[in-house]
Formats: structure tokens, C-alpha cells, sequence
């Protein structure tokens, strides 16, 4: 009788025992899904910042709500330049989510920057010529006046 007891009790001990086991692999496998998803955020967000554009023929366009602080970007011909465009807009716009877009259709270019971010092309213009830069991402579009303007290629 005595000797049966300490058998069950020496079982339910065992079943404890492995309770506490697969209680540990629960953890471990939330501590490794958790630091696995930290990574991949802390790496995606530093491809994010890529390194900053060369100083030297960089026009900053900035972009809000209000539409661009540029209405007129004069480029010359067979000079490569890079077009900074930075949204000074949050993620909590409704209207975009603060994303802005710098975009030339003629030339192939589109560049979209994220809320309160920059982002940024370089090109080299071909030929002489105006053509239209605009978003179309915030504010009823490209249709906003105050969301385009105009890219002027010198020769
Ligand atoms: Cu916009």
C-alpha cells in the first residue's frame, strides 16, 4: 500500500517535471521568435538609412501637406544630380500616412520619401527640355497644383 502510494507520487513528480519542460521550450521559443523579429527590425531599419548622397550637386526638396518648397528646379545637361526629397510629414497623417513622392514621368524617375525621411535618385539629364514633377501620393494627387511643379533641364 505504502510502497504503491510512493509510485504514484513519484509519477505525478515526473509528469510535474515535463510540464516544466515543455513550459521552458515555450519560453525559449518566444525569447528566440522575439529576438529573431528584433533583428530582422534593427536590419531592416538600417538598410533603411542607406549613407547619405554625395554633398556636391544635391538639390533638397522638401515636401509637406502644404505641397513642395520648390516650384522650379533648374538641372543642366550631362551633369549628374541628386534629388533629396524629404517629407517633413509623420506616419499619423491620414492622408498619405506622410509619405511625399517626387516624381518625373518623362525622365523615368520616382522617388518616395518616408514620413519624415528622405530619399533620394541620382541621374544625369540627357537633353534640354521642362518637364513636370509632382506626388501622387497626398492631397487629391498630382491634380493639387501644389503638389507639382516644374523640372527645368538647362543646356
Ligand atoms: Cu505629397
Amino acid at each position: 500500500m505504502s510502497h504503491r502510494n510512493s509510485r504514484t507520487r513519484s509519477k505525478r513528480h515526473v509528469t510535474k517535471h515535463r510540464d516544466m519542460r515543455s513550459i521552458r521550450k515555450v519560453v525559449f521559443g518566444i525569447i528566440v521568435v522575439t529576438v529573431l523579429g528584433l533583428a530582422v527590425y534593427l536590419l531592416s531599419s538600417s538598410l533603411e538609412s542607406k549613407t547619405p548622397p554625395p554633398a556636391e550637386n544635391t538639390i533638397d526638396v522638401s515636401a509637406s501637406m502644404g505641397g513642395f518648397d520648390k516650384d522650379v528646379i533648374r538641372v543642366k545637361v550631362g551633369e549628374p544630380i541628386t534629388i533629396r526629397l524629404t517629407s517633413q510629414d509623420n506616419q499619423y497623417h491620414m492622408d498619405g500616412g506622410g509619405k511625399h513622392q517626387w516624381a518625373v514621368d518623362e525622365l523615368d524617375l520616382n522617388v518616395i520619401a518616408p514620413p519624415e525621411g528622405s530619399e533620394w535618385v541620382t541621374f544625369t539629364p540627357a537633353k534640354p527640355g521642362e518637364y513636370t514633377f509632382y506626388c501622387d501620393i497626398c492631397c487629391g494627387g498630382r491634380a493639387n497644383p501644389t503638389m507639382q511643379g516644374t523640372l527645368i533641364v538647362e543646356a
